[in-house]
């Protein structure tokens, strides 16, 4: 069996620039899987399971991330060119990630019940904000009679997008996806449950992991992927398919959301107060906006509930990071204070 080569894997300039005289003897490995208690990785070795230093944990780590390490023991992260994180369920609005070094996010929705505009501007927010292209791959193309119509409402969230509609039981459609998971490329794939991520992932992969059907009901899935992994496709490339997701909690994205309004973002700069909350206050230009018709009332509420929500996050983050500094400071003092008890 052969390996994959560097090259083949992704690596690039871009992280044997990190590299120092300091650790010639360090290999390079990128990430394929990782879970609570397991980082796997490969090389032009073949496939390794890593250990970390007993002051790291797992979810320091993202599939696709490159990591240089000494035998089996990780020495250091390299920092990705990409980072897809979204914000962990819990109060402290922490980050978890969720795929590194993809160039492309694919942002998966089917033209049914899942479609939702809210919702994929979340991901295209999340995909700007993690310096990944969004792509927006709508299944299902097959159920409806003009799956074009859908197409063109995506591509209009922002000039970042690129759409496109298939069939994904369909291996011939599928192919239209190659060019953004070829020799090098990593491709990852998010979106609901039930929408078709592995079904794309068996047909771009040759894999054969199980797909789960859909409750007629509310087009819903079950929650059938419950693992990341990086996965080699046919086209020589990556791919990382994601555990479906019914919320998208966005994490650190104001330059993701300022990318996808960028209209309205630029607007908000012409305001005569630099604090403006656009409700009610006078010279207010988005409000001018919406009232001459140049921009539309939905839209503009999406954008300030991603405004209000992503400044909330920031606030929570912060505020979580602070008791974590006096939980160190506590820490510390007891350390100190045992250690003089001890002394004396
Ligand atoms: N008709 C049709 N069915 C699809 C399409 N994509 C996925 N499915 C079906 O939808 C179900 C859920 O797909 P799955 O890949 O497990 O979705 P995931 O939860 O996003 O991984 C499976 O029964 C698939 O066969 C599509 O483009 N057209
Ligand atoms: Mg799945």
């Amino acid at each position: 069996m052969t390996f994959p080569s560097l090259a083949e894997l992704g690596w690039s300039e871009h992280f044997q620039s990190q590299r120092t005289e300091s650790d010639p003897s360090f290999s390079p490995w990128r990430l394929k899987s990782v879970s609570r208690s397991n980082l796997t990785a490969l090389g032009p070795a073949g496939v390794i399971r890593l250990i970390l230093p007993p002051d790291q944990s797992t979810g320091e780590f993202a599939v696709g991330d490159w990591v240089l390490a000494e035998g089996e023991l990780v020495q250091r992260r390299l920092t990705p060119f990409s980072l897809l994180q979204r914000r962990a369920s819990g109060p402290e609005a922490r980050a978890q990630l969720m795929a590194a070094n993809a160039e492309t996010l694919g942002i998966v929705t089917s033209c049914n019940a899942d479609f939702n505009i809210a919702r994929l501007e979340r991901y295209v927010a999340m995909a700007a904000s993690a310096d990944c292209l969004p792509l927006i791959i709508l299944t299902r193309a097959d159920e409806i009679d003009d799956p074009h119509k859908f197409q063109q409402e995506v591509e209009a969230i922002s000039p970042l997008v690129t759409a496109m509609t298939l069939d994904a039981r369909n291996p011939a459609e599928v192919g239209k996806l190659a060019p953004w998971c070829e020799t090098g490329k990593t491709l990852a794939l998010m979106g609901s449950s039930g929408v078709g991520k592995t079904t794309l992932t068996n047909g771009l992969t040759g894999a054969n992991l199980a797909t789960g059907g859909i409750r007629e009901d509310d087009a819903r899935g079950r929650h059938t992927s419950t693992s990341r992994q990086m996965l080699r496709t046919r086209h020589g490339g990556w791919l990382i398919d994601t555990p479906g997701m019914r919320a998208v909690p966005l994490s650190d994205a104001s330059d993701g959301i300022d990318a996808v309004f960028e209209d309205l973002a630029e607007l908000a700069t012409q305001c005569k107060f630099s604090d403006c909350s656009h409700e009610t206050e006078p010279g207010c230009a988005v409000l001018a906006a919406l009232a001459d018709g140049r921009l539309d009332e939905t839209r503009y509420q999406r954008w300030k509930k991603l405004l209000a929500e992503e400044a909330h996050n920031t606030a929570t983050l912060a505020e979580a990071r602070k008791k974590d500094r006096s939980r160190q400071k506590l820490y510390t003092k007891g350390k100190a204070r045992s250690k003089a008890k001890r002394e004396f």
